[in-house]
């Protein structure tokens, strides 16, 4: 398949862990340069990534599509997958981290064009918002996982791409809380997250 994304997008990574987790193949098209960013946009009308192009002509953008076909056509790995209520409580978790990641990116950029969220009452609130969803994630683990089978699944993935893009662009003082630091280390047991990090 061919993978359109950054190395640094948090939803690319979660795309690029599962690949791996399935031992899949792929090309990437890397949207950081111009020709690749340029390409991606000829293709796929969001302007966005994860982009992936499939070997039997399927076109599919978002992570979450893209995670739910490889899923149904290869299988999910060593992965955790709740079932029942469980599955409904994962499924809040993970939109909640992604709604915090989409705000943490909005006034990542917003800032990086000079605004600052003091200054912008809608940045303000996007940036308490990241806030807000941080606190209530960490009442719902369990130590670092969110069930007591202690699995990677979703929820986890999910939950450590967000923390380490964080990280790496200083958009929030994720080192600051013992839990986050307890989370990304230990997680960095697993050989597929440690080879999908963000460039230093
Ligand atoms: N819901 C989408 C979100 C994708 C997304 O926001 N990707 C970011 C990369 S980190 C992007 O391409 N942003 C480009 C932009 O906002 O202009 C998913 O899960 O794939």
């Amino acid at each position: 398949m061919k993978l359109y994304g950054s190395l640094t997008s948090p939803f690319v990574r979660r795309v690029r862990f599962i690949i791996k987790e399935l031992k899949l193949n792929y090309t990437l098209v890397d949207t950081l340069t111009e020709a690749g960013q340029a390409e991606m946009r000829t293709k796929n009308p969001l302007w966005k990534v994860p982009y992936v192009e499939f070997e039997n002509g399927m076109k599919l953008w978002d992570s979450h599509v893209i995670i739910s076909y490889l899923f149904e056509n290869f299988g999910t790995g060593s992965l955790r997958i709740p079932s029942g209520k469980e599955k409904w409580r994962e499924s809040n978790i993970i939109h909640a981290i992604d709604t915090a990641v989409e705000s943490a990116i909005n006034v990542f950029y917003l800032k990086n064009d000079g605004l600052k969220p003091e200054d912008v009452p809608y940045l303000l609130k996007q940036s308490n918002r990241v806030t807000s969803i941080l606190n209530w994630i960490q009442s719902e683990l369990d130590g670092i996982y969110f069930s007591k089978e202690e699995k990677m699944g979703l929820s986890e993935l999910n939950l450590l791409t967000i923390l380490d893009w964080l990280r790496f662009r200083n958009a929030y003082p994720v080192m600051e809380n013992p839990l986050w630091v307890e989370i990304l280390n230990k997680h960095y047991g697993n050989e597929n997250l440690l080879s999908t990090r963000p460039p230093a």
